[in-house]
This record gives structure tokens, sequence and C-alpha cells, in this order.
């Protein structure tokens, strides 16, 4: 929507109007990646399962991502706003609990 349209343009009707200019007021949200980080012991099927249960990524993919954590030692499993960024990390973090891995989720504004 541009500022004029926002703004309403001249008051119809009356001929009289007060006039009331607003602010441009429309942000991009801040982005954040949600990182997995590498460790000795969660087996590499279950990252697999991980990225594709709760990232939707394909097999080949997910193995992708994968193996570049296990490498490198960190990787990007997406980006997105604040709280799907928080719930994606809360829900790796508690179903690796629950299957007692120690895979550490994380965050981080872009
Ligand atoms: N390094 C693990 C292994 O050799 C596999 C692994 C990959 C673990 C990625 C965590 O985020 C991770 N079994």
């Amino acid at each position: 929507m541009s500022d004029e349209e926002r703004n309403n343009g001249p008051k119809k009707g009356s001929g009289t109007g007060v006039v009331t200019a607003t602010k441009p007021k429309t942000k991009k949200p801040s982005m954040y990646k949600v990182l997995l980080l590498n460790d000795d012991y969660t087996p590499m099927e279950f990252v697999v399962h991980v990225l594709e249960r709760f990232f939707f990524k394909s097999r080949e993919e997910a193995t992708e991502i994968m193996l570049h954590v296990h490498r490198r030692g960190i990787g990007i499993c997406g980006v997105y706003t604040y709280d799907i960024a928080e719930t994606k990390v809360t829900q790796v973090m508690e179903f690796s609990r629950k299957h007692q891995h120690p895979l550490q989720c994380t965050m981080e504004k872009e």
C-alpha cells in the first residue's frame, strides 16, 4: 500500500476534514537461522529424520545438511521468523531428549 493510499487522500463528502497523516510503518520481520550442532553420539539416521520431520526436507537434502553438520560442526536447517524458529528449536530439543540423544539445536539472528 502506498503512503497516499494509507493516508486516504482528500476527504470526500463534507468538503472539510482534518489532515491525519500517518507514518509508514510496515517493517520486514527479523529472520532467525535455526542451527544444528554436531556431536559424537547422535545417530546420523536420527538427524536425517529430524530434518525431514521438523524442517520438511527431502531425504536427499536432509542427508546433505546432516553430513555438512557432521563434517563442519554446525549447519543451517532453515531461516524463520522468531516464533517459528523458537518452536522448531523446542521441537527438536524435546524430540532428541525423548529419544535420549544429545543433539543440540539453537537459533541465531540473521
Ligand atoms: N556426528 C554424528 C555421528 O557420527 C552424526 C551427527 C550429525 C550428529 C549431525 C549430530 O547435528 C548432528 N554419529
